[in-house]
């Protein structure tokens, strides 16, 4: 059926992703880019990796969002140099591995804590070493094809039913 061959590709597509578990992440949560959170807190106990995305949500009239360098984030440099995004939602994908600070140039809302540092890393950082040795990266790779395997199967029965 002609029907069958874009589903493989969705399912090939949701597979892939699956497997390298790139991430948006909605900076804020429910809350979003704005005054009376605290980003520093958010960002705890995430990992940034390459290929993920911060996603800032927010009221374009009374926000932006301008990436820096770490004495400008340290000062609340709202002149610094750069563009900020203004469109209200902007996606920043993190394209290199690294620190990365983005603050707020409106008003006073960076020194209120309008300003988010994250450390980007190149991968996921890699699994405990096994116990036996010496077959990590193996381990590894048969638990992402076992992964996309369940994905396949799961994603064959949504199909059939
Ligand atoms: C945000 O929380 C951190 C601890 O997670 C704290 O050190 C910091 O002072 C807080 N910032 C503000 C602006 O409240
Ligand atoms: C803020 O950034 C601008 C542009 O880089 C620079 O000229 C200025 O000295 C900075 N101000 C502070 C307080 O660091
Ligand atoms: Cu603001």
């Amino acid at each position: 059926m002609a029907a069958k061959l874009p589903f493989f590709i969705v399912m090939a597509v949701l597979s892939a992703i699956a497997v390298q578990g790139e991430t948006d992440f909605q900076v804020g949560d429910d809350a979003g880019w704005k005054l009376g959170v605290n980003y520093t807190t958010w960002a705890e106990g995430k990992q940034f990796k390459v290929g993920d995305s911060l996603v800032f949500d927010y009221d374009a009239q009374y926000h932006n969002v301008l990436s820096v360098g770490g004495a400008d984030f340290k000062s609340c440099n709202t002149s610094a140099n750069g563009v900020a995004r203004t469109s209200g939602k902007d996606v920043v994908t993190l394209t290199a591995p690294g620190r990365k600070w983005y603050i707020c140039t409106k008003g006073k809302h960076c020194e209120s804590g309008m300003k988010l540092f994250i450390d980007v890393v190149a991968e996921t950082e890699a699994p405990a070493p096994s116990p036996t040795g010496g077959e990590g990266n193996s381990a590894n790779a048969i638990s992402s094809t076992y992964l996309a395997a369940v994905v396949i199967a799961f994603l064959a029965m949504v199909v059939m039913h």
